[in-house]
């Protein structure tokens, strides 16, 4: 026989979404148990993102886990655009009537809402194996998983999906009910993690003919950079050297900016792609961030993507226990897609405009250019790069 549990909310996945909603339904007086194949170590220190936009930074400060973030992140109220060797800086403050983004990595993020949880007495699982769903159409769904060996069940009223891309929330969904839209890009991002004091106090997003490189951050001593490579580079080709070689070549500019280096602690490739399902939800199954949506990194926008989709959740499940009402709830997936389409087009814009593309052609190469000339130089372009980077209203 399983052991059977019961709880109002199932949530798959401890990532950015489903301890997002964990921690506001509790403050809400929902209930949750979150199951999590990873282990508690692992998804604390899987370096992923590192920009917060003002609504993600508010909501973590009201949901009262934000107090590591407003000491050790940094604000930034600008980025640059470099390119032909030339500086040209997106001012946040002045373009968007004072908002600004947040640098503080997704793995601290974590670690603020695990100890949250924890200290409320919240239940997030580590480790559970074989994670299933059943019953997604009928009142009293519920997740099957294994736990140190033993077999268990969750009898829930709704299950939220966060499990990811790769999760198997969006696979348990009958076939024929979800459409996909998908692009994925002929190119992917290596990722290095060096011990060397950022270069420039703001991010600096960097085209050039050898291709797209990033410079970022994570403390006032750790460096984040990225470079445009091949989707399926081999990593071991790539020496620290080689890397900084081509970080060196990509950002250099006519007065001789200097980039600083130092050694490299971590590194890695991941490949782009735009993905979409709709809708979002099926039955008693509701999809929340990576799991239902890719953007590509260059936006910055996974994250906070995450983040704005379970804001959404918990208020819909909010006006479903305090109202038996499901209104919100039934619209979940129209009032997260609206927003999601609108991030994707940004993430894809700032995705072509920045990066080389195999099948490219001199007019394409001239366009790119001209596409960052008109945003560095016109207001209304720089303002609307700014008002994304910075984050839509959430309504
Ligand atoms: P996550 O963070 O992937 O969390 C999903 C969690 O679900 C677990 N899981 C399962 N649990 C139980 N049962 C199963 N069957 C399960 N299958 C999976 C996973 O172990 C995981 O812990 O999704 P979430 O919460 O939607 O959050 C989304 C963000 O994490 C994501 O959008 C961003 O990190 C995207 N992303 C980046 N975004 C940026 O803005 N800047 C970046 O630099 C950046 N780097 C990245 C990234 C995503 C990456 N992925 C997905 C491979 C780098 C990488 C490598
Ligand atoms: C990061 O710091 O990891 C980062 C910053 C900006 C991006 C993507 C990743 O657009």
């Amino acid at each position: 026989m399983p052991n059977v549990q019961r709880t109002q909310i199932g949530i798959i996945g401890a990532g950015p979404a489903g301890l997002v909603l964990s921690h506001l339904l509790y403050l809400h007086g929902i209930e949750s148990v979150v199951l999590e194949i990873r282990s508690r170590h692992y998804v604390e220190e899987r370096v992923r993102a590192g920009v917060l936009e003002q609504n993600t930074v508010d909501l973590l400060n009201q949901m009262g886990v934000g107090e590591r973030m407003k000491r050790d992140g940094l604000v930034h109220y600008g980025i640059e655009l470099r390119f032909n060797c030339q500086r040209h800086r997106i001012d946040f403050r002045e373009l968007t009537g004072g908002k600004g983004i947040t640098i503080y990595a997704q793995a601290e993020v974590l670690k603020d809402l695990n100890n949250a949880r924890i200290a409320t007495g919240g239940q997030v699982l580590f480790e559970v194996e074989d994670v299933s769903v059943a019953g997604l159409e009928s009142p009293r769904p519920k997740i099957c998983y294994q736990n140190q060996g033993s077999r268990c069940e969750l009898h829930c009223d709704f299950i939220a999906g966060c499990d990811g891309f790769h999760g198997i929330c969006r696979p348990s969904i009958p076939p024929g009910v979800l459409t996909e839209y998908e692009r994925v890009y002929p190119f992917g991002w290596l990722g290095i993690l060096a011990e060397a004091p950022p270069s420039s106090e703001e991010l600096i997003y960097a085209y050039h003919e050898r291709g797209f490189a990033l410079l970022s951050m994570r403390t006032p001593h750790l460096s984040r950079l990225y470079i445009q490579c091949h989707p399926h580079e081999d990593i071991g080709s790539w020496s620290d050297e080689r890397i900084w070689c081509e970080l060196r070549a990509r950002v250099a500019t006519s007065n001789g900016w200097h980039l600083n280096e130092g050694p490299v602690l971590q590194k890695g490739i991941t490949g782009m792609r735009s993905f979409v399902v709709e809708p979002m939800q099926y039955g008693r199954v509701f999809l929340a961030g990576d799991s239902a949506h890719i953007v590509p990194p260059t936006g910055a926008k996974g994250l906070n993507l995450a983040v704005s989709d379970v804001q959404i959740l918990a208020r819909g499940l909010d006006e479903y226990y305090k109202k038996g009402a499901r209104q919100l709830l039934d619209h979940y997936s129209q009032i997260c897609l609206r927003r999601v389409w609108k991030v994707q087009r940004f993430s894809w814009w700032m995705t072509s405009m920045l990066h080389r593309f195999p099948d490219e052609n001199p007019f394409d190469c001239r366009r790119q250019l001209a596409e960052l000339d008109y945003v560095t130089s016109s207001e209304a372009a720089a303002k609307s790069l700014a008002e994304n980077y910075v984050g839509l209203p959430l309504d």
